[in-house]
């Protein structure tokens, strides 16, 4: 394993931003696979605090600036990850569900949907029904994903359908699901049209229905 790959995974736990973006831009200098540094380097540095935090290792200040940096590194890794120019296949409007502040996942989403030639329009973390409906009006996608990674936020899937049946735009989007505590038998059950467990297969997915 590259060296500098392993520093970034563990600066990250310390909120060590200049030195992760060095490392990583070094690395990207080098030719290192970007998908590598995103694997190996981040976001087995962001399992590692998450496990820390579980076991009572870490609180929720390391878990913050753990992602700040994540956020910030995978700024850097954008161009690198993603293929542009091409015309977009489909237009998809991402946002967290209300209650829930969590967007690193959507963050990763959207950039292996954009290596797909994906539009997306992130509109944030903390959404609530009314402002997913609007955006629905006002960019008219194919597809609206929402995240929860909270069980308390995961809810509020099924309060987003209901508020896209009563504006009527149910049937002219499709909605997909997806965050840790959503499974296949939960989007069956609220009757949203697609789950996927991961960033590469919510790509994967769309490409393919879109291609
Ligand atoms: C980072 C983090 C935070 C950060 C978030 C920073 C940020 N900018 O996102 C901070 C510190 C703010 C935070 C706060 C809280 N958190 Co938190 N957090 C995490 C942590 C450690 C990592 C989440 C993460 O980023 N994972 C990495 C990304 C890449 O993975 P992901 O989000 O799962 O996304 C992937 C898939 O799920 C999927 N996906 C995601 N979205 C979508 C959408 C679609 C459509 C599809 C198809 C797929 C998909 O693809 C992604 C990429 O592959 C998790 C632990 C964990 N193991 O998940 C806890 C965790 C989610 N948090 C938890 C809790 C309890 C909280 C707090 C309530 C803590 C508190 N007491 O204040 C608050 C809630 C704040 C709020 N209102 O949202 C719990 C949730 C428990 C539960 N079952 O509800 C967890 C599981 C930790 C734990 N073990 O207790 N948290």
């Amino acid at each position: 394993m590259n060296e500098k790959i392993t520093s970034i995974r563990n600066l990250l736990i310390k909120g060590r931003m200049n030195e992760i973006n060095s490392l990583v831009k070094q690395c990207i200098d080098e030719k290192e696979d970007p998908q590598t540094i995103l694997n190996e380097g981040l976001l087995a540095g962001m399992d590692d605090i998450a496990k820390k935090w579980a076991a009572g290792q870490a609180f929720i200040p390391e878990v913050l600036i753990g992602a700040r940096c994540m956020n910030s590194a995978i700024d850097i890794l954008e161009p690198y990850l993603v293929k542009s120019e091409d015309k977009s296949k489909c237009k998809v409007v991402f946002g967290t569900v209300k209650g829930d502040m969590h967007d690193i996942g959507k963050k990763l989403c959207t950039l292996m949907m954009k290596s797909k030639d994906i539009e997306v329009i992130d509109i944030g973390v903390d959404v609530d029904a009314n402002t997913f409906a609007d955006a629905v009006e006002q960019y008219q996608p194919d597809v609206v994903c929402m995240s929860s990674l909270l069980t308390t936020s995961m809810p509020y899937f099924e309060t987003v359908l209901e508020t896209l049946k009563e504006r009527n735009l149910r049937d002219k989007v499709k909605v997909a699901i997806g965050g840790a505590p959503v499974t296949q038998a939960y989007c069956d059950q609220i009757g949203a049209d697609l789950y996927t467990e991961d960033a590469v297969s919510l790509a994967d997915a769309l490409d393919q229905m879109y291609s």
